[in-house]
């Protein structure tokens, strides 16, 4: 039985009878996610409670909704920011206000919800590669995709990496496109000094619970296109202009108070969640080094960014193990790593129906898509856990054949056995839960 050389604590697992997934006990006992809440001071958040429950106002463009949106307008450097219910409801909003149509070209590589918002309105999202050293849309794919049809372009500024702006800025401008940006994941991140936010016709942000800054649920469209504001808050309240009045056709996109006092109190410690998440980031970035195969994305230190994703691309030729194997492993001790955002948008339906040979225009999209694992960060773990977690991924990865070897004897025994013994952990069966038609 190999051994393994290294500074570790008398928990650290030594040999791979101490794996979970060979019969050790879980490195963790409790489910060490990712996507934890980062949470600001409670007793502020609890005066502020207390300050909305005196009012008796709880939604409807309240004081706390106001005083949010002024706070993300002078943080972004942006002249209108619109508080909404949630990120997806904010691109539904921000695609039907920019009057988009027909055609949108945007990345399969990201969450679903960025095609949803075109789909749900009948809007064809029509998919396009990334850069692989970015994992953002490639802007040299997008030229041979547009039609007559098209509208616009919507950019996702994954993992809080931003897109190549200036690039689809020249795109939309010679084409006469809307431009759009899914800044989900952007929130406290900039590009060439500027803050995300600021860019295209409109960008929106989601304040879910799993993103670096959150308002329990929550999104906003913000914008410098004071028209398009307009438009924007009288689209997310039914379209009324006053008592009485409905001047246009809308939706109930409004944030309620609750939210917005969240959001306020969570500002107020932003420093704190970034200076976490950064240490957590050098953290893996140390444990990792060396480990052959394992890649950990790369942030642009000249800009300002949230660091909310330590994410690996595993090259399967060089472990040795594929990337779900290192994941069940990982799994089974309770690190409930994630394959964000695999299979991509075209493999899910309605999409891999409409268009079953996207994937030929999506090689690279394709290849990370098998590559990436999510781990967990954010104020939830620190150094110990990180250590703990960078281990097995080097008693994984230095003992891959013999793994090998062994999951394939495991899967034989299997064979009556519906489930794997770990999969309780999560209950995930990857293949039928992840892609399995409506
Ligand atoms: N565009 C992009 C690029 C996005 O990433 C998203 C959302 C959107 C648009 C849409 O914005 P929203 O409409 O959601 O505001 C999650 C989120 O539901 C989703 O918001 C997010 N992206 C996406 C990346 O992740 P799941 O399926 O991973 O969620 P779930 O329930 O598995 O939670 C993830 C982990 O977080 C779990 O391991 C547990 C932990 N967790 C979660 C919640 C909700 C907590 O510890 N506490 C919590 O309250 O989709």
């Amino acid at each position: 039985m190999p051994k393994f050389q290294g500074d570790w604590r008398c928990e650290m697992k030594m040999t791979l009878d101490d794996l979970a997934i060979f019969g050790g006990d879980s490195a963790f006992q409790e489910p060490l996610h990712v996507g934890r809440p980062n949470l600001g001071d409670r007793d502020l958040l609890l005066m502020r409670v207390n300050d909305m429950l005196d009012r008796r106002w709880l939604s409807n463009n309240g004081p706390f909704v106001q005083e949010f949106e002024q706070r993300i307008s002078d943080m972004m450097g942006v002249k209108n920011c619109i508080a909404m219910c949630n990120g997806t409801v904010a691109l539904e909003i921000a695609i039907r206000s920019l009057e988009l149509k027909g055609e949108v070209i945007v990345p399969s590589f990201t969450f679903v919800a960025t095609a949803h918002a075109l789909q749900w309105q009948k809007i064809t999202p029509v998919f396009c590669d990334i850069d692989p050293k970015t994992h953002t849309i490639d802007p040299s794919c997008i030229e041979k995709m547009i039609t007559p049809r098209t509208s616009g372009i919507i950019g996702v500024h994954l993992w809080g990496r931003p897109c190549d702006i200036a690039s689809l800025e020249k795109i939309a401008a010679s084409h006469n496109l809307k431009l759009l940006f899914d800044a989900a994941h952007g929130f406290g991140c900039s590009y060439k000094n500027k803050m995300i936010g600021s860019f295209g016709d409109a960008e929106v942000f989601s304040f879910h619970p799993t993103k670096f800054f959150n308002t329990c649920e929550g999104g906003a469209i913000v914008t410098n296109d004071d028209a398009l504001a307009d438009k924007i808050r009288l689209m997310k309240n039914f379209g009324f202009s006053g008592y009485d009045n409905v001047i246009y056709i809308g939706t109930n996109g409004k944030m309620n108070e609750f939210s917005a006092l969240m959001g306020l109190t969570n500002l107020e410690s932003l420093d704190k969640f970034i200076a976490v998440n950064h240490e957590n980031y050098k953290s893996y970035e140390r444990e990792l080094r060396g480990l052959a195969g394992v890649k950990l994305i790369v942030y642009d230190q000249r800009e300002k960014c949230n660091y909310q994703y330590v994410l690996l691309e595993i090259d399967e030729s060089i472990t040795e193990l594929s990337r779900d194997q290192i994941i069940d492993i990982l799994r089974a001790e309770n690190v409930l790593a994630r394959r964000y955002f695999y299979p991509g948008c075209h493999k899910m339906e309605p999409y891999r129906s409409h268009f079953p040979q996207a994937g030929l225009v999506l090689p690279e999209t394709e290849k990370l898509a098998k590559r990436v694992c999510s781990l967990p960060t954010g104020t939830a773990v620190g150094p110990d856990e990180i250590k703990k977690i960078c281990r097995i991924m080097q008693i994984a990865v230095t003992s891959a054949p013999e793994i090998r070897e062994r999951l394939s004897g495991q899967s034989a025994n299997k064979s009556n056995d519906s489930r794997s013994r770990y999969l309780p952990i999560g209950g995930l069966n990857y293949e039928k839960d992840t892609i399995s038609p409506l």
